[in-house]
């Protein structure tokens, strides 16, 4: 139920190419969690889109690599609802590096299904307003193709 004080949050999550095929661990983690899983779309992102997704790092050494990895094959980016989202998730994910998450977060996702600092299973928001742009990136209010997704409202 929604506590008194909970902070009621969206975030932004996203399985990399190297655990898609984990998805249903990764959606009994999310329900364990107490988070509700309110958007999902699978997609293969180009060169120019998960530079424009990182673009925050793009003088850092490992931008290319990282581009490269995140377009080596699909991707499920999913809108998660609950309280504290951005935090519980980023807490879910665990350390960047995998290696580091094993010793430090054994049960986390990146522990679990990540291989190095790079190929690490798991993207999720920074913030709230990451989360709004991210959420946006992969969501577009202006949608204009197929059913509008209906399915966290209540009163349509
Ligand atoms: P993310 O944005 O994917 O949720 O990860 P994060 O906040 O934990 O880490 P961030 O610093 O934002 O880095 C973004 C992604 O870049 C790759 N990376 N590689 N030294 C490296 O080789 C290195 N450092 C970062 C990872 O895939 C990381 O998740
Ligand atoms: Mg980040």
């Amino acid at each position: 139920g929604n506590k008194l004080g909970s902070k009621k949050e969206r975030t932004l999550a996203m399985i990399k190419p190297d655990a898609v095929n984990k998805m249903g661990d990764i959606l009994q983690m999310i329900n364990d969690a107490n988070l509700i899983l309110t958007k999902a779309k699978m997609t293969k992102l180009t060169w120019k889109q998960a530079a424009d997704f990182y673009t925050e790092h793009q003088t850092k050494s490992f931008f290319n690599n990282l581009v490269q990895f995140m377009t080596s094959g699909p991707v499920v980016a999913m809108e998660l609802m609950g309280d504290e989202a951005v935090s519980v998730w980023r807490r879910i994910l665990g350390p960047t590096d995998s290696g580091v998450a094993r010793k430090e977060a054994p049960p986390s996702l990146r522990a679990q299904f990540g291989t190095d600092g790079t190929r690490n299973a798991g993207h999720g928001s920074d913030s709230l307003a990451s989360a709004a742009r991210e959420l946006e990136f992969f969501f577009p209010s202006t949608a204009g193709h197929g059913p509008a997704n209906t399915a966290n409202c209540t009163d349509c």
